[in-house]
């Protein structure tokens, strides 16, 4: 039931048959993901967002889903799960709210990921079985005030005081900064170098001011990294990368998860469009008989359709070792796109009744607005796919 007591009856659209390449592992992963939604998520989901408030209650669930670290080895906590499988939970997850879905996508690919991939035998036993229980959560600390799209020319920066570095910077728009025990964090050594580090909470000169006003992402909690002469152990630098490498190929991981969990809350949308389209009688027949409100649907299943399509293919290639990352880029960028025009063609079909908080799909709108922004905006990813096809780099 949501706030307004209405059952969530979502059914996903699978237009050309997709159930059938998925293994029956795939098929019970989805399940369970789906009824953990209905029962824990969009019950509540709605109040939450109305509050600018993140629901702390549903990280137990989260974990308990295998969403932090799903392609993490179970030896360090993770679920040891495929690529398909981890796109599946993005998808059901983001079907519910792109803020309890960036949440997963934060704590699994930009924290445990980056521990996973560069960190020290050390680190990867002391914090990513607790980083998968959700008994501590993170953060990642790429984008600064003046820094965006560009993070390469980052000003945050650690020197060396042979025991330990002292880090100073801020870095802006971070998801789960709020409330997180652990980030990881960029900045430039005394070379220019960018390294990662796991800076904690409670360490001296260390602050997490949240950021509020948000019209979107609003039960997702937001927030700055503030440092001020912090000491870091050199024994919390991840010894296995340096360069803007290091960042950018966890941000492969997180929009991988996002071209997948986008096209979730664009079959919420087209879900909730096709059934009130069916219910909802004007001059006397349901509106889903007037031929524009027809053309609105098939223009929609016929993205998604293609959209499922394209994130298939991409997990194939991500379990064989093969997608590279302008193939994440294109499907990270067109399925926001989808999404974002689905999700505004979906609103107007249920006329007054989409703006308000009794369907998902205005919040899903309002949601996509920051997705379509972060992990690379939607411009940065079509320079991308430029350089790619014209080996010519507009960046520079
Ligand atoms: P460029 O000179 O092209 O590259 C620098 C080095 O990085 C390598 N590289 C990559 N490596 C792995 N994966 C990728 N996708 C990579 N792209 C580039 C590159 O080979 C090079 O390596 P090396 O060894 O030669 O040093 O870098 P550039 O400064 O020109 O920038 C390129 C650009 C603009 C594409 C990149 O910086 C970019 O992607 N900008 C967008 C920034 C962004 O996406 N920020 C996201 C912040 S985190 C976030 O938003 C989390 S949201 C929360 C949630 O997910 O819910
Ligand atoms: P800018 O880089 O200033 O871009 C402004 C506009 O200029 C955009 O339209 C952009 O496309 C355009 N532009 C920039 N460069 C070019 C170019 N070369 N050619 C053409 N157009 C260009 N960051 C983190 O590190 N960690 C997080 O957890 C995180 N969470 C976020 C959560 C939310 C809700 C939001 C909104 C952002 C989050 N971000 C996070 C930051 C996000 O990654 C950045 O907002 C994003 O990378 C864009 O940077 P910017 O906002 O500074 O925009």
């Amino acid at each position: 039931m949501n706030r307004s007591g209405k059952k969530d009856l979502y059914e996903s659209p699978d237009y050309f048959l997709l159930d059938e390449l998925l293994s029956d592992e795939h098929k019970l992963i989805r399940s369970t993901a789906r009824d953990w939604v209905k029962n824990a998520l969009s019950p509540i989901i709605e109040d939450y967002a109305q509050r600018a408030e993140f629901p702390k209650q549903l990280i137990a669930g989260l974990a308990e889903l295998g969403a932090f670290g799903p392609t993490i080895p179970e030896a360090y906590g993770g679920a040891g799960l495929d690529y398909i499988s981890y796109g599946i939970l993005m998808q059901e997850i983001e079907r519910g709210d792109s803020g309890v879905r960036s949440t997963a996508s934060v704590q699994g690919s930009l924290v445990m990921y980056p521990i996973f991939a560069y960190g020290s035998e050390e680190q990867k036993q002391k914090y990513l079985p607790r980083l998968a229980s959700g008994e501590i959560m993170g953060c990642f600390g790429l984008t600064e005030p003046d820094h965006g799209s560009n993070p390469g020319g980052m000003t945050s920066n650690i020197k060396d005081m042979g025991d330990h570095y002292l880090l100073n910077g801020a870095k802006m728009w971070i998801s789960n900064a709020p409330f997180a025990e652990i980030a990881v964090v960029w900045a430039k050594d005394e070379q220019g170098k960018i390294r990662g580090m796991i800076v904690e909470r409670g360490m001296e000169g260390f602050s997490t001011p949240e950021t509020h006003n948000k019209w979107s992402l609003r039960a997702s909690a937001t927030g700055e990294l503030v440092f001020d002469n912090v000491k870091i152990p050199k024994k919390n630098i991840l010894p296995g990368v340096s360069g803007l490498k290091g960042p950018l190929g966890c941000l492969n991981q997180a929009r991988y998860g996002i071209a997948w969990g986008a096209l979730g809350a664009a079959m919420d949308c087209y879900d909730t469009a096709l059934r009130y389209a069916k219910e909802r009688v004007q001059f006397g027949k349901p509106i889903g008989g007037f031929p524009l409100q027809q053309k609105k649907l098939a223009e929609i299943i016929t993205e998604i359709s293609k959209a499922q399509l394209l994130v298939w293919r991409l997990g194939v290639l991500k379990n064989e070792g093969r997608a590279n990352a302008e193939q994440i880029s294109m499907c990270k960028r067109n399925s926001v796109e989808i999404a974002l025009n689905i999700a505004r063609n979906a609103r107007q079909m249920l006329g007054g009744m989409g703006i308000t908080g009794e369907f998902s799909i205005m919040r899903h709108m309002m949601n996509l607005e920051s997705v379509v922004t972060y992990e690379g905006t939607h411009d940065i990813h079509l320079l991308i796919t430029g350089m790619d096809v014209t080996g010519i780099n507009a960046f520079k």
